[in-house]
């Protein structure tokens, strides 16, 4: 398969320096098709649907069948397990939980939805996914041993084994409403050594940080909470956007 998802992203990171990807929980988001109008328009470079809580797999597929026919940019799905895979996205972080305790979540889910993806043609983005911190839903529901905040060489050696592996991607999640992103200076560590696409998300609300995040590394930023949480969203997301952007 081409790989026409991964090209553009890579032609926007050419373009723009850092990319926001906001994130909408199908669990929680009231109304997905506003939101992934609303941020379109303000510069978003793609939506990513889905978060390790999302087990209604129907509401989900409804959810991406109505934004794909009213949004340009791609949406990409990102599942916490099978339950996350789901026809018409234009592609999927198919990730491995390289730092889960449990092989389900390294492997187990990821045998068990590949002939879904296979079945719908959805355009995998290869993925290690790394929880750091503790308390968070990722990290339970993934029974993630997690990276501690300040071991920023543990996050080095699974962002090199990643590569190794032929990962594409690396996403260094603080988990969604973390009270703390993930620091600078274990970015900036791992940017240093992975060359692939690096993600971070978890507890960016604020433009001055998304901007920190940028400029420790990050090819892409991940928002959830702030969206479906702050009346102001719209300008905060504009201001991120203009923020991270070279
Ligand atoms: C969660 O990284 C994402 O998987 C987004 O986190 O909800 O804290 O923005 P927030």
């Amino acid at each position: 398969m081409e790989h026409r998802v991964e090209n553009y992203i890579l032609d926007e990171l050419k373009k723009y320096g850092t990319l926001c990807f906001p994130l909408i929980d199908s669990e929680n988001s009231t109304n997905a098709v506003l939101i992934g109008n609303k941020a379109q328009s303000l510069g978003a470079s793609a939506i990513l649907i889905g978060g390790s809580s999302a087990t209604d797999q129907i509401e989900l597929a409804e959810m991406v069948f109505t934004i794909k026919s009213k949004i340009n940019i791609p949406v990409i799905l990102f599942p916490g397990n099978v339950t996350g895979v789901v026809p018409k996205a234009d592609a999927i972080l198919f990730s491995s939980l390289l730092n889960s305790e449990n092989p389900y979540f390294i492997t187990g889910a990821q045998a068990l939805g590949a002939l879904s993806v296979k079945k719908y043609n959805i355009e995998s983005l290869p993925t290690g996914y790394l929880v750091v911190g503790e308390h968070t839903t990722a990290w339970f529901v993934g029974q993630a041993r997690s990276i501690p905040f300040d071991k920023r060489g543990i996050a080095v050696m699974y962002a090199l084994a990643a590569q190794y592996l032929g990962m594409r991607f690396l996403y260094l999640e603080a988990g969604s409403g973390a009270a703390n992103s993930i620091p600078p200076d274990m970015i900036a560590a791992v940017r240093k050594q992975f060359t692939g696409v690096l993600i971070v998300g978890g507890g960016v609300r604020t433009p001055e940080k998304a901007k920190e995040i940028a400029e420790a590394g990050a090819d892409i930023i991940v928002v959830g909470t702030m969206i479906e949480k702050d009346d102001d969203w719209e300008n905060k997301l504009s201001s991120i956007i203009r923020s991270i952007r070279r």
